[in-house]
């Protein structure tokens, strides 16, 4: 996890020399329905860059679940004509993905296979975005933000946004320093116990919520929610006490309103982590451990930036628990049947 910074300098490398453009000819976004389809983490990370392709390119991007694709197909993929999946998957193995790049090609629908150490998926199509990515543990960290990583400088070129990608080449430097400062202070945060944690954020910071969710899950077997934090009021709140942890993903276009929901559940009696860019006297208040990017970077390109410290807090809880956060309980690397 903290090595991150340093794989995605490489993979920031490799980006710049690939070509783009031949990866989406004849499949631009401005006549062509991008849809990014993944399992699990790579799930999360196909919400966060369909997120980010509607934010760059201005078109309406979606995610999907593989397994959508393959048991509700017309529901899911109701007319194949105009669109453009885009597969993800860091296996390139995983039962549903290799499933959906079938059913793809049986219909004629041509699909972008992005991976780290996938063959099988990427000898499914002749476009292929493969990253350089080696991760042994069986939790996906560094193939999560650098692969989102790799959508969002996609997107960027693609809708002719330079200054975005300059601001992407700027986010290993911005983070390293982070991941120095915050890590110990999350390794001691874990040290408490929880037994239900709550994770909140709007906008693409929800699919980010999403994701630090399930490595709480996955590396410290503990359950984790994860919620749009303005519909944490609309019932959820009633699992609060004082056994309770809510963390706060809060965009700064809408600090004043999510910062008011995490101070909420404070007084109820919640423990809270806020990550916030730029932070308010209202998020020192609400949060018993503020971690500030304070970033002047484009907020889009500071969602790998929010996703680290559910990576690091999920790894620290398992430690605390006596686990091994890299092999969690009932998982394995690579989900097939
Ligand atoms: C997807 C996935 C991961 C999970 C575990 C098993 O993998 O479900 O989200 O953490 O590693 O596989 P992939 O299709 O991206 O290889």
């Amino acid at each position: 996890i903290y090595a991150q910074p340093a794989v995605w300098t490489e993979c920031l490398q490799l980006l710049h020399t690939c070509d783009i453009g031949a990866l989406a000819k004849g499949r631009e976004p401005e006549h062509t329905e991008w849809i990014f389809i993944g399992c699990g983490t790579s799930y999360y990370l196909a919400q966060a860059a369909a997120a980010s392709f509607t934010l760059l390119t201005g078109r309406e991007a979606r995610a999907l679940p593989a397994s959508e694709l393959l048991l509700h197909l017309e529901l899911s993929l109701p007319v194949t004509s105009g669109v453009f999946p885009v597969l993800i998957s860091r296996s390139g193995y995983t039962s549903e993905i290799l499933a959906a790049a079938e059913v793809l090609t049986k219909k004629g629908v041509e699909f972008l296979a992005l991976t780290c150490d996938g063959n099988e998926l990427a000898e499914s199509t002749g476009r292929v975005l493969q990253l350089p990515v080696k991760e042994e543990s069986t939790v996906m960290t560094s193939s999560f933000t650098s692969m989102l990583m790799a959508m969002q400088f996609m997107a960027a070129k693609l809708a002719g946004k330079t200054d975005f990608l300059a601001a992407l080449d700027r986010i290993p430097a911005a983070v390293e320093p982070l991941l120095k400062k915050y890590g110990p202070q999350l390794e001691l945060f874990a040290k408490r116990p929880f037994a239900d944690v709550a994770v909140l954020g709007q906008g693409a910071l929800y699919p980010i919520a999403s994701e630090v969710a399930l490595k709480v899950m996955e590396s410290s077997s503990s359950y984790a929610q994860f919620f749009h934090t303005l519909e944490f009021r609309h019932g959820p709140k009633s699992i609060i006490d004082d056994r309770a942890l809510v963390i706060g993903l809060i965009a700064d276009s809408s600090a004043a309103q999510e910062t008011k929901v995490l101070s909420e559940m404070k007084e109820l009696g919640a423990s809270t982590i806020a990550v916030v860019n730029r932070a308010t006297p209202e998020a020192h208040a609400a949060a018993d451990l503020l971690i500030e990017l304070d970033s002047r970077q484009p907020a889009l390109s500071l969602l790998v930036a929010y996703v680290v410290w559910g990576q690091l807090l999920g790894s620290y809880v398992g430690l605390a628990k006596g686990l091994n956060p890299d092999e969690p309980l009932n998982l394995t690397r690579v989900v097939t049947f």
